[in-house]
């Protein structure tokens, strides 16, 4: 199933004058205290955000899973979903790929397909937390970290692998994210699993192409409950460095213990230039990818708060790639991450009302409550005419879940895949 423009433009009539009164209203306020609303909405339409082929499929823990019906059974399939959100928001115009669950058969016809949903490849991830079918080692006691040099191979010769496959479809980027931990005190030497990971990722980022990166997520617990060699930013940042420039650090939001100022990694990176990716999604305990922005918006804004300064002001960080993670339990996928780029878009926008030059004057003065005050100045704005602006300008829907569920596009794709398509991913 694809969207038309014009279905799209149907949808909106009903609503338009109401947003334009809205946005002339809001545009108006804001061009009282200097901002430039032009610049923000054209920020906001060219943000864009990966989607990974992982999250179209209905997650399920290991208590049970709950389809929602339609699932995509094949990337073609897991692309055609991406194109339906991405011609309903215009803001997710990539999506990232988990090898081997998505390796193509055809890359042309992928390629095309993709360039028909108007969607460019984003990073590509290795899978070593699943033993596959024919292997000849298991990951049972790690990969890259693993006692066994024949696993470590393995896994190295996979990332390898991976990044192959990527540069076929033109991808730019290799995320690794590694399961390998301990589950009981005494099983690993922590010293050696962090040396043989350390030179298991030299030995992968050697084959990097030269205008690849590759990112290193980190994350405290699970599948591990004892002990993960990659637990925390600060290994993350130390294996990135320890491999080169073209490695950086990648932060998944979820992958957090509870009240860890993320805002404030955010910025250390960004100034160290280190900052290479970002999975959006939100959690209460753990990793358990709610909805972006479903439990802790204000966190989500001093987030972008410390993007927003990162990328005006160190250049020495690259433009960081942006992709939701998250794993759909009771939600319509495509429903959930249409509310997650909402969430986002949101949080940027705030972030950039963000008097910065005012803040800055008010830290230079310790004035503690205005510098409070102007953050929650910019949060308190309702910002969602501006989304819908830069929407409408990119023919994308005002509001998309209603022109989803109007358009009735879950129906449309279990008439088509069948009731109980399943999809792969975690
Ligand atoms: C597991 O926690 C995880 O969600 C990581 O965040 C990865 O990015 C993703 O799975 C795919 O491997
Ligand atoms: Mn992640």
């Amino acid at each position: 199933m694809q969207i038309s423009k014009e279905q799209i433009q149907l949808v909106n009539k009903k609503v338009e004058a109401g947003h334009e009164s809205q946005f002339n209203f809001l545009a108006q306020t804001l061009d009282s205290k200097g901002v430039d609303v032009n610049a923000v909405v054209k920020k906001l339409a060219d943000f864009q955000v990966a989607i990974p082929s992982w999250a179209l499929g209905a997650g399920g823990t290991r208590f049970g899973r709950f389809s929602y019906f339609g699932e995509p059974s094949n990337l073609e399939q897991k692309i055609n979903d991406v194109g339906i959100i991405h011609s309903l928001t215009q803001t997710a115009g990539a999506i990232s790929l988990h090898i081997p669950w998505d390796v193509p058969e055809d890359y042309n016809a992928i390629k095309e397909l993709a360039a028909a949903n108007h969607l460019v490849f984003d990073a590509v991830n290795s899978n070593t937390f699943q033993d596959q079918k024919d292997a000849k080692e298991s990951y049972k006691y790690g990969s890259l970290s693993n006692v066994n040099k024949g696993v470590r191979d393995q896994a190295v010769q996979h990332n390898i692998d991976v990044v192959e496959i990527g540069e076929k479809l033109g991808s730019k980027s290799l995320t690794v994210w590694l399961a390998d931990g301990s589950n009981f005190p005494g099983q690993n030497n922590f010293q050696t699993a962090f040396q043989y990971t350390e030179d298991s990722l030299k030995e992968i980022y050697t084959s990097l192409p030269e205008d690849w990166k590759m990112f290193i997520e980190y994350k405290p617990y699970e599948p591990n409950f004892y002990s993960t060699v990659i637990q925390d930013w600060g290994t993350s940042f130390m294996l990135a460095n320890a491999c080169g420039d073209k490695a950086y650090t990648l932060v998944d939001l979820g992958h957090h213990l509870p009240n860890t100022n993320i805002e404030q990694i955010v910025a250390t990176l960004m100034m160290k230039g280190k900052l290479g990716g970002f999975h959006f999604n939100d959690s209460k305990y753990g990793d358990d990818d709610s909805t972006v922005g479903s439990v802790k918006p204000y966190s989500l804004f001093l987030i972008f708060n410390e993007l927003v300064y990162g990328m005006k002001n160190n250049p020495q960080n690259p433009y960081p790639a942006w992709m939701i993670d998250a794993s759909h339990n009771i939600k319509d996928p495509l429903e959930d991450l249409i509310q997650s780029l909402e969430a986002i878009q949101e949080a940027y926008a705030k972030a950039l009302l963000v008097d910065q030059k005012a803040l800055k004057e008010a830290q230079l003065a310790n004035d503690v409550v205005v510098c409070q005050e102007l953050l929650q100045e910019a949060y308190r704005t309702d910002v969602r005419p501006l989304l819908r602006e830069a929407r409408l300008k990119s023919g994308g829907a005002l509001h998309p879940i209603t022109a989803y569920r109007s358009l009735q596009v879950r129906e449309s794709l279990i008439e088509e895949r069948g009731k109980y398509a399943v999809a792969s991913g975690l």
